[in-house]
């Protein structure tokens, strides 16, 4: 087994000894044929289009995070978010997050721009993949389909190394 800060490939890594230092959500809310995604304006992977997340504050449930951070960042409250998967991500850097994925069919407000995200719906069909992080194009298709997945990666930065993923 070799230090999981210098692993290269998933392999390498003892994921049931592995624990992540940073816990994040995202959420994905889909109405009618499409799905609420952001430019990302500021933190990590700004520049990027991903879906409104962000890190679990302490005594918050993740399905709470998942609440709160969308209506902070785009000012929607998704009414029933369900988990659908768990991304395990090591950073060559050495930061170890988790991150919870969440998909809502219901939501309550009107989108609008904050300082962290500039929101817009798209078709499911043309979902920006080559401008979201790389591991999306693996994962998100199978959580459209309704499957539960199970992802573990390593990123150098915002280029992914290694993947392992199971569709569940
Ligand atoms: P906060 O610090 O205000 O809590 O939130 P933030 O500023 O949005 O935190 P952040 O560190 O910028 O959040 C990173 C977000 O990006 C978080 O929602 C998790 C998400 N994220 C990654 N990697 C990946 C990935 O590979 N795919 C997707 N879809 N999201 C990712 O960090």
């Amino acid at each position: 087994m070799i230090e999981t800060r210098n692993a290269t490939d998933v392999r390498d890594i003892d994921w049931n000894k592995w624990s992540a230092d940073k816990f994040a959500v995202i959420t994905y809310i889909f109405s009618e044929g499409k799905v609420l995604l952001i430019n990302k304006k500021r933190g990590l992977g700004a520049g990027k289009v991903n879906a409104p997340g962000g890190h679990i504050e302490k005594g918050e449930t993740a399905v709470e995070a998942a609440v709160r951070e969308t209506e902070e960042e785009v000012g929607l409250t998704p009414l029933d978010p369900v988990e659908c998967g768990k991304l395990y991500f090591q950073f060559t850097n050495g930061l170890k997050m988790e991150g919870t994925v969440f998909k809502a069919s219901e939501y309550r407000g009107t989108e609008i721009e904050t300082d962290e995200a500039d929101p817009f719906w798209i078709c499911i069909d043309d979902i920006p993949y080559s401008n979201m992080w790389e591991d999306d194009l693996l994962w998100l298709p199978h959580v459209i389909k309704g499957k539960r997945i199970s992802g573990r990666f390593i990123f150098n930065e915002d280029h992914m190394v290694s993947y392992e993923l199971d569709i569940i």
